[in-house]
């Protein structure tokens, strides 16, 4: 019995999980700041006609989606909670922090 709890749980916890959609568009991201929950998925999608380069470095949080052309989109995965300080590597003043919290 108990093992059939464990495994409801994390169907339950799977089927929660939430896909969040971050826009690149004019050189900047469709928002400054985003709050999702720990298992959530942020799709990062190139509406630009210039290529683009997302990546974070925020210790447990480390992603890097390299260069991403026009009409390019990718999904990453936000397991841990924290603040993610997310950056373009071509233009520095695109900045987003990504919160992960239950
Ligand atoms: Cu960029």
């Amino acid at each position: 019995m108990k093992k059939l709890i464990i495994a409801a749980f994390a169907v339950a916890g799977a089927l929660n999980a939430a896909d969040h959609t971050i826009i690149q568009k004019d050189r900047a991201f469709s928002q400054t700041e985003i709050t999702i929950k720990p298992g959530d998925t942020i799709t990062f999608k190139n509406t630009d006609d210039i290529t683009h380069n997302v990546f974070s470095m925020t210790p447990g949080m480390e992603f890097d989606l390299r260069r991403q052309g026009p009409g390019a989109s990718s999904t990453v995965p936000f397991a841990n909670e924290g603040t993610a300080e997310v950056r373009c590597s071509i233009h520095p003043r695109m900045k987003l922090i990504v919160n992960v919290k239950k």
